[in-house]
């Protein structure tokens, strides 16, 4: 479905009586306003959306913020924005406390002058962004697509003697010249010992007969997100490894299969976290089963045990249950999914059978 971003955001700010916002981080601004730019600051009330930003993206931003009013600032971007508060003098001033002191040190000085109290209003825009429109799904699932050619062009192209940073760097020029704008973060190419460190960004470590490669990796395509997790291994494996793998297969699946709108997202991590623990290995599955994913790779909700989010229709999640035992090995499957009112739209089709590569 499309809404209106904006409109979704005065709504809220209305119950919350703010009667006016100023909006200064990048994602928060590019979601509320289209304008990429690195620079700029919003300035919303129920009446008003006005963008203040300098001479380099004046072409840019009128271009980009089609609802906002776009105008220029010469010295001090906190004098025009005193002046659009003086206008509409509210009560409250939202902000979002993401942003740095400084910047909280500006504005305070512009709600004093205005006789404005401050208010925060960061979970306000993470609640509209929790809920994606139809033109971000698309973007999303772009992404993810992208992500799951990268992993078959992985499998066709690991070679003996390539080394964890040799596969990434492959991979992450694979994604851009299929359309990816970026990588969405860091790439994680973690083999043999390494694979049990949840985290274990590519290094010089190379590929070895016996081990098993955890590969979790994403790009951003339109400004939106992909996160994707296959592990694999390389010549012949052990029961042990093959067993875990088999483990954390099922309790992914059972998740995907049991997601739906309705549910807590800390119900959904209980079913990944059950099969696990009924198996023996609840102290090695050490985080939570995931997240959500938008314009940055984390967002909200979290798919954890601390989470009582309601999943909704259209919220868009990873589920990403691991495996890690310290000093020999890790396995992590993961996959995006969009939230559905009967269940659950896939967004990665990789294969999540066991590949093995034999060099
Ligand atoms: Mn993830």
């Amino acid at each position: 479905m499309e809404f209106n971003k904006l409109e979704r955001f005065r709504r809220l700010m209305k119950d919350q009586g703010i009667g006016a916002s100023v909006i200064s981080t990048k994602h928060n601004r590019y979601y509320l306003s289209g304008f990429s730019g690195s620079s700029a600051l919003l300035y919303i009330d129920q009446e008003k959306a006005v963008l203040v930003t300098d001479f380099r993206y004046m072409e840019q931003a009128a271009k980009e913020a089609t609802e906002f009013t776009v105008i220029e600032h010469k010295k001090d971007i906190f004098l025009e924005i005193s002046a659009l508060v003086g206008e509409q003098a509210p009560d409250r001033i939202g902000f979002e406390e993401e942003d740095s002191y400084l910047f909280f040190r500006h504005l305070s000085k512009v709600a004093k002058e205005n006789n404005a109290d401050l208010a925060v209003v960061d979970h306000l825009i993470r609640d509209v962004r929790e809920v994606k429109s139809g033109s971000e799904i698309a973007a999303i699932r772009s992404a993810a697509a992208i992500g799951d050619k990268g992993f078959q062009f992985m499998l066709d192209s690991i070679k003996p003697g390539m080394s964890e940073r040799h596969i990434a760097v492959e991979l992450e020029c694979f994604m851009k010249r299929e359309g990816a704008q970026d990588v969405s973060f860091e790439t994680i190419i973690a083999s043999g010992e390494r694979s049990s460190l949840p985290h274990g960004v590519a290094s010089d470590r190379i590929l070895h007969a016996g081990d098993l490669v955890v590969m979790d990796f994403g790009c951003i395509y339109d400004y939106y997100c992909s996160d994707m997790t296959r592990t694999i291994g390389i010549g012949s494996l052990s029961d042990e490894q093959k067993e875990i793998y088999g483990i954390v297969k099922d309790a992914q699946q059972k998740a995907l299969e049991a997601t739906k709108s309705g549910m807590t997202a800390s119900a959904l991590d209980e079913i990944a976290r059950k099969h696990i623990c009924d198996l023996g290995y609840g102290e090695q599955f050490g985080h939570s089963l995931g997240h959500g994913v938008g314009l940055e790779i984390h967002e909200a909700p979290r798919i954890a045990g601390s989470d009582t989010t309601l999943l909704t229709q259209d919220m868009i999640i990873t589920i990403e249950p691991g495996i890690y035992l310290d000093g020999q090995f890790g396995v992590r499957i993961e996959d995006l999914v969009c939230v559905k009112d009967h269940g659950y739209e896939l967004m990665n089709h990789a294969t999540k059978e066991l590949q093995i590569i034999h060099f």
